[in-house]
């Protein structure tokens, strides 16, 4: 029994699709509730109160912060299917949490440097970006997935950023398909999956909302 989940939402917010990912993986379904950035509910400031950062997900009336430490969750408490994890402790799984901990502390944060700001800062931002790309590029080898055959945690935690590409290349004026191939095919690969298909929204509607963010808090 899955029991009641409210997933505290916001449509473009890479940390709710993977969320989002996580749940359909485990075939869990969910209610969700949109907020505004701009104007969180009471609910929201409720159920996160020391961040105060859209998402949570609320289980059973408790609430879950953090969408890494929520896709762990959700792995441990539906654990008879779709393992997020590898077994392994070490080689596997200890792996798995440093790369999803590397793409958390990397990839939004320089892409927000490269949308947001202008000129050199800017410049270096997107240099940062490709350089993240990269170095995640060599850990994906030739694998299919990050963990090997089978789609897990270090999937989950960047393939939203996947329908950002769109936004970083026309903001940084690059190619990802020159860059970095082996993650383009990668993020192909991951988008033939239902979970990833439904949970990611369109990449022009994610650009367009970033382009009006950034008019609005005058950086571009
Ligand atoms: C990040 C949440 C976050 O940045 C996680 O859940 O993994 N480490 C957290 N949320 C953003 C919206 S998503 O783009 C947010 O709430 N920003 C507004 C704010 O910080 O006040």
């Amino acid at each position: 029994m899955a029991g009641k989940l409210i997933l505290l939402d916001f449509w473009v917010s890479p940390f709710a699709q993977r969320v989002k990912i996580a749940l359909a993986e485990k075939g869990i379904g969910f209610e969700t509730k949109e907020e505004n950035l701009m104007n969180k509910s009471p609910l929201l400031l409720k159920m996160n109160p020391v961040k105060k950062q859209i998402l949570a997900l609320i289980h059973n009336g408790k609430p879950l912060c953090e969408s890494l430490i929520i896709v762990q969750y959700i792995d441990e408490v539906w654990n008879d299917q779709s393992p997020l994890f590898p077994c392994d402790p070490y080689k596997r799984r200890a792996q798995a949490r440093f790369w999803a901990d590397y793409i958390d502390k990397k990839i939004y944060s320089t892409g927000r440097t490269l949308v947001f700001i202008k000129g050199e800062t800017q410049e270096a931002g997107k240099k940062d970006l490709i350089e993240c790309f990269k170095v995640l590029e060599a850990e994906l080898g030739e694998k299919t997935y990050f963990g090997g055959e089978t789609f897990g945690i270090v999937d989950i935690a960047l393939i939203p950023f996947y329908n950002f590409f769109h936004l970083y290349k026309t903001c940084g004026n690059f190619s990802f398909e020159e860059e970095c191939p082996k993650i383009v095919a990668w993020g192909k690969k991951c988008l033939e999956k239902e979970s990833v298909s439904k949970a990611l929204p369109d990449q022009y509607k994610v650009f367009d909302f970033f382009m009006e963010m950034a008019k609005k808090i005058g950086a571009q």
